[in-house]
């Protein structure tokens, strides 16, 4: 018996040493130590040994002799394992500064899209555009807007505050409107400007609502400018935009900057109406706050939000969507 444990084990051993992969290993165990191994089948002869004695002297060479095989075994497997590993890593090894195709050609991201023809209607209907700053002071935001500190409306804007100045002094501009004070101050009236920009407020996200979102603002500052010119600029607007089948229409609201103000809807050619943004006349202290004098001149101001417009003109179900970043989905705009 003992003879048979150690000539089965030497087999295996020369076996083992003499395996080019991984599979002839896996061979060497299974009939060695597998089910119907050889090891195995000696294991089941150990009870019809005669005596105690023999059979302790061959239950010990059997442990020693699976032992030393399981050892080969795991050592030769590892050797393999290393080696085809290797071969593998070679044979799909990607060579990423070999440009294989044309590169294809981008595009405009679709809110820039939108962003850039609402400033090609607007420049259309005689306007000109300004820009200002992301960061901006609680005096532009808000109080020049005509919402001292703990003005009700405050709270309709969720505002990030920046950690700059005197505690709550500095805000992620939560509107653009706090272009409109910055234009005043620096372009004497006739005023016709829109005022395109990043803004930001500190909400949960969901179809309609974005932390980060875009918005156009526009101001007219002159002499003699009443509602009837609001109605008329949105309508024009609306028209050139959209297209001749759509229309628009004011509805009662109240911002704290503008008096009277408006909501603006658009009705699609489908006769849905759709809420796009806020207006109306430029309120007498934020013309103040903007050294023009309302006594001389009055004017009007709107504001959308971009994102939803787009949004709503490629009929997208989520606004979300459009900030996913998929190649996939942008593609289609
Ligand atoms: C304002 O921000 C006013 N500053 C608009 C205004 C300007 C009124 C000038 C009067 C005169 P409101 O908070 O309603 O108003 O936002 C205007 C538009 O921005 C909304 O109609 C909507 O289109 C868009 N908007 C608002 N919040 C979000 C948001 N979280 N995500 C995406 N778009 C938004």
């Amino acid at each position: 018996m003992i003879d048979q444990i150690l000539a089965a084990k030497d087999s295996a051993v020369a076996r083992l040493a003499a395996a080019t992969s991984s599979d002839d290993v896996r061979a060497v165990e299974l009939e060695v130590l597998g089910k119907k191994g050889s090891l195995t089948d000696l294991k089941a002869g150990l009870g019809k040994l005669a005596t105690i004695e023999e059979k302790k002297q061959a239950g010990r060479a059997l442990n020693e002799a699976t032992t030393e095989v399981s050892a080969a075994l795991a050592a030769r497997l590892g050797e393999f394992r290393r080696s085809e590993r290797a071969v593998q890593l070679e044979v799909e090894r990607l060579d990423l500064t070999e440009v294989t195709r044309k590169p294809g050609r981008g595009h405009a991201h679709v809110v820039t899209q939108a962003w850039q023809r609402l400033e090609d209607a607007f420049i259309g209907l005689g306007f000109q555009v300004a820009e200002g700053p992301e960061v901006e002071t609680d005096w532009y935001n808000f109080e020049a807007l005509n919402m001292p500190a703990n003005h009700p409306a405050r709270s309709m804007h969720d505002t990030f505050y920046v950690d700059h100045g005197a505690p709550g002094s500095t805000v992620l501009r939560t509107h653009t409107s706090p272009v409109q004070i910055r234009v005043m101050q620096t372009t004497p009236p006739p005023i016709y400007m829109v005022m395109p920009g990043r803004v930001f407020r500190n909400e949960t996200t969901d179809a309609t609502h974005l932390a980060v979102f875009h918005q156009i603002e526009g101001l007219v500052i002159d002499r003699g400018i009443t509602l009837a010119d609001l109605a008329g600029t949105i309508e024009s607007f609306t028209k050139a935009f959209f297209g001749e089948g759509f229309t628009s229409r004011l509805r009662p609201s109240y911002f704290p900057f503008t008096e009277p103000s408006a909501e603006f809807d658009i009705r699609t050619p489908k006769g849905n109406w759709l809420e796009l943004g806020g207006c109306g006349m430029v309120h007498p202290n934020v013309l103040r706050a903007g050294g023009i004098d309302p006594e001389e001149f009055s004017g009007f101001a709107f504001g959308f939000g971009i994102d939803r417009m787009a949004k709503e003109r490629h009929s997208i179900n989520d606004v979300r969507e459009m900030y996913t970043n998929d190649i996939r989905f942008l593609e289609q705009f």
